[in-house]
């Protein structure tokens, strides 16, 4: 239910009169997501400063009955943060800041609010790194990544977000603070609660603060970029390349069509005199030079027809920009339908030589662009030229996904976008008990209630 009339009054008792938005102008960049795609009616705006604020922001909603859509850094892709149903969106930005890195542990903790970057910051000043890494880092935050469970480009070698947070404090919809911030590197007391908060996409509660395990900083470096004149050489050479290279970091796949439209959006010079096939771009890091290794392995895949190699990081970041701004150049052409699937190792070419077809049978309008994370088999499907609303090419996706054993979501999650989906996705068993653990969490379902869990589902 949206919030009532008067309610912006008891907000701002609870976290000052600043801290509480209604004009739609302010409000507008909390109302629409990133793509544009989802695009909320007038909402109210909460800005907590603490736990606390953040449980008496739930309690006072829960007494009126008024649901909550927690927000981050607003990068998600899947409609999960954005208030729809003119849900009050209560938003992290004020719970930032990096508290504590222990340099001998290399564990960091950190308010919700704080970016990726930062956190990439604090980690590699005391001698760390941290194992995520995304596009959207200057603007992704810590509890919005653990709440979707962010994957991006470094998954191959370090895992999800989940696998990095050891401990977390979060609200849940009775209001009720927990935190199990210890900074051990192991804890096993029962239910691991970091790892069932990740991922919950705000269903469960509002994460306010968490604690990471860091990963070694490797000051070696080596990036290659591969082209492929046949797209299936690329895809078999990228699902390859994590078993030959034990110090991959990231194996990313992307198309001709993604990269020229890429260069044409950026003005960016082509990678290689010619635009064609497909790229695999592979990254390895260690605590010495990787880059014989790296290239014994690249000379060992079939038909690599042009590479690129860089031993530094501005070397490096210019070949990154290939891949990493196909999401904004995507953008630049109209507002896109965005699929993030995987399909079982050996099925990618499947996938990619038949999305398009399904796809254009169902609306010959669309422009399909393919890329994703080609070490995992995982795909992102773009969709241009659709109107937001119409989920047909959606479904027509999910479909083939689900024909060849694959899973609707690698990465995004589930959001709005894919939730009728879950029911696919899963059995009525597994529905059941996810149901019965957001009940658990958030008895009255003020959680972001229009999201992940599926409805009607009342048990
Ligand atoms: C990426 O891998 C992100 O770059 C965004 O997950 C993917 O824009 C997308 O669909
Ligand atoms: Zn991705």
């Amino acid at each position: 239910m949206p919030p009532p009339e008067s309610f912006a009054g008891l907000l701002r008792d609870i976290v000052g009169p600043d801290h509480v938005a209604e004009d739609p102008g302010i409000t507008e960049r909390y109302r629409r997501d990133w793509t544009g795609r989802f695009d909320a009616p007038a909402t109210l705006v909460v800005r907590p400063g603490s736990s606390a604020e953040v449980s008496e922001v739930v309690r006072t909603c829960r007494d009126h009955g008024v649901a909550i859509v927690a927000q981050g850094g607003n990068t998600g892709l899947v409609g999960g943060s954005v208030p729809l149903d003119g849900e009050l969106v209560v938003s992290t930005e004020r719970l930032s800041g990096i508290e504590s890195v222990t340099a001998h542990a290399g564990v960091l903790t950190a308010g919700a609010g704080t970016t990726i970057t930062e956190v990439h910051r604090g980690a590699r000043a005391a001698g760390w790194d941290y194992g995520v890494n995304l596009a959207s880092r200057d603007s992704a935050t810590l509890g919005g990544t653990i709440a979707t469970n962010a994957g991006g480009t470094r998954v191959v070698r370090y895992g999800d977000t989940r696998r990095q947070v050891v401990g977390v404090e979060f609200v849940t919809g009775a209001g009720a603070i927990v935190s199990n911030i210890g900074g051990t590197l192991r804890d096993n007391t029962g239910f691991h609660l970091p790892s069932i908060v990740a991922g919950s996409e705000g269903t469960l509660g509002l994460v306010t603060r968490a604690a990471l395990r860091l990963v070694p900083r490797l000051e070696h470096r080596t990036t290659a970029l591969l082209r492929f004149a046949d797209p299936r050489d690329a895809i078999e050479s990228a699902e390859a390349v994590r078993g030959a290279l034990p110090a991959v970091e990231s194996v990313e796949l992307c198309f001709a069509e993604g990269v020229a439209l890429v260069c044409s959006s950026f003005g960016l010079p082509t990678p290689f005199p010619v635009i064609d096939g497909g790229y695999v771009l592979v990254e390895v890091a260690g605590s010495t030079d990787l880059t014989d290794e790296l290239a014994a392995v690249v000379a060992s895949l079939p038909a690599v027809a042009d590479a690129a190699v860089a031993e530094d990081p501005t070397a490096g970041a210019r070949l990154w920009r290939y891949r990493e701004l196909h999401t904004e150049a995507i953008s630049t052409v109209g507002i896109p339908h965005k699929l993030d699937v995987a399909v079982p190792p050996g099925a990618l070419s499947e996938l990619v030589a038949r999305v398009g077809g399904e796809i254009t049978a169902v609306d010959p309008s669309a422009r399909v662009w393919l890329f994703g994370h080609g070490g995992e088999s995982a795909l992102h499907v773009n969709i241009t030229g659709v109107a937001p609303d119409d989920d047909r090419v959606d479904e027509a996706v999910l479909r083939l996904v689900v024909t060849l054993g694959g899973s609707i979501s690698a990465e995004h999650g589930i959001g709005r976008a894919k939730r009728d989906w879950m029911e696919v996705a899963h059995d009525r068993s597994t529905i059941e008990l996810f149901t019965r653990i957001k009940s658990a969490f958030d008895p009255d379902g003020i959680m972001n209630p229009a999201v992940l869990v599926p409805l009607g589902n009342h048990f």
